[in-house]
């Protein structure tokens, strides 16, 4: 057993990274919460594991006691993030850790909440040999984004564009193309399942008719809001997203749409929000202010690329998911990104992933 620099031996990382994948498992269930995995050990020998399934439920830390039993007592627990030490919705699991005789804990991420956090401290003074945080902090926000965004004025906001290789979103203006395949689609469904709202722009509405529901393996605990830009009003009534499909539709226009087209939208069930614009066009940061005021605090947009291009030149994507599909749309194509100036740096925030044909990136925003 080697011990880094950062006291970790080779198996303490693989147990950390094990917590970690668990953590995951609490995607779309328990947000706005952080997900968070744990993994006991004892003597070499995982005795239990956990993570936090269910907002409002149990934390990880109890889990994997509650699996591990008597084995506990004297074992090291790695928990992907620092154990909370605040009574919430359940107990603490500093208490928890201790009664269950936990004798050593290494935690990935500092929990920055001011009752939850210092739970490291309150250990170590309880005499627990605690090791952590041993993720950067940016490690640690990678993992649970939406929970570090501190920012109370926009969302942690994600831009989701499937592209062609050289860079189209669709072969032609105001044409539906299949860009990737259905491997990509299917992640897209458990991605819109971890955020509160889902937006497109309204030509992407018009051409693509989406419903913006999630439909995958993953059950979202609470439907996100699907949301469209529409600056003009334009929508149709027809558009299918008004009708079917489970989750609030919220379109967030400008003084240039006719107040008719405000009044059809909302006795069709639609949620209207006025923002500044110009040009009938929403001013981008204005539609994400007004979104985090209402309650939006992750939002994921998918296109189309006026939409994209717009949120990235302002810098208010904090996170592209790209799907790069294996062929060329050619020069009629509609461009993803296609005056992005002062688009920022941007790094890859986990490896890329091949699904089906297509390769997954997933990259934030340096800084
Ligand atoms: C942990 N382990 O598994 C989680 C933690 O509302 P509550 O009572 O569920 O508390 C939520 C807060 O607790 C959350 O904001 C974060 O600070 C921490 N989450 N802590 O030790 C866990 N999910
Ligand atoms: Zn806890």
């Amino acid at each position: 057993m080697t011990s880094g620099h950062d006291g970790l031996t080779d198996a303490d990382r693989t147990h950390m990274r094990r917590a970690l994948s668990l953590a995951r498992r609490g995607w779309g269930r328990v947000h706005p919460n952080p997900m968070v995995g744990c993994v006991i050990v004892r003597d070499q020998e995982v005795v239990g594991e956990g993570w936090h399934r269910e907002w409002g439920g149990p934390h990880a830390e109890v889990m994997a006691l509650a699996e591990a039993g008597a084995a506990a007592r004297g074992a090291t627990a790695f928990v992907s993030l620092e154990p909370c030490r605040h009574m919430g919705k359940t107990g603490a699991c500093t208490a928890a850790l201790q009664e269950a005789g936990i004798r050593r804990v290494v935690f990935g991420a500092a929990d920055p909440g001011r009752e939850s956090g210092g739970g490291a401290r309150e250990l170590r003074s309880a005499g627990v040999e605690v090791l952590g945080p041993v993720l950067t902090p940016r490690e640690g926000r990678r993992e649970n984004p939406a929970f570090f965004h501190t920012d109370q004025v926009r969302p942690w906001t994600a831009l989701k564009l499937a592209v062609s290789l050289d860079g189209g979103i669709a072969a032609a203006e105001g044409e539906r193309t299949t860009v990737s395949g259905p491997e990509v689609g299917r992640r897209v469904q458990e991605l819109r399942a971890g955020f509160d709202a889902i937006m497109v722009g309204a030509r992407t509405a018009r051409v693509d008719d989406p419903l913006l529901t999630v439909r995958g393996l993953v059950e979202p605990r609470v439907p996100p809001r699907r949301v469209v830009l529409d600056g003009r009003g334009t929508l149709e009534i027809g558009a299918r997203l008004l009708s079917e499909g489970d989750g609030v539709v919220q379109l967030v226009t400008t003084e240039a749409a006719e107040p008719r087209w405000a009044r059809r939208m909302e006795d069709a069930g639609a949620r209207v929000l006025t923002v500044e614009g110009s040009d009938g066009r929403v001013e981008p940061a204005a539609a994400l202010r007004a979104l985090r005021s209402d309650g939006v605090e992750a939002l994921l947009c998918e296109g189309g690329g006026v939409v994209a291009s717009a949120l990235l030149s302002l810098g208010l994507v904090d996170r592209l998911y790209l799907a790069v599909a294996p062929h060329f749309l050619g020069p009629d194509a509609v461009p993803a990104f296609p005056r992005v100036e002062g688009g920022g740096r941007w790094e890859m925030a986990g490896d890329p992933e091949a699904l089906g044909r297509d390769v997954w990136l997933t990259l934030d925003r340096e800084g």
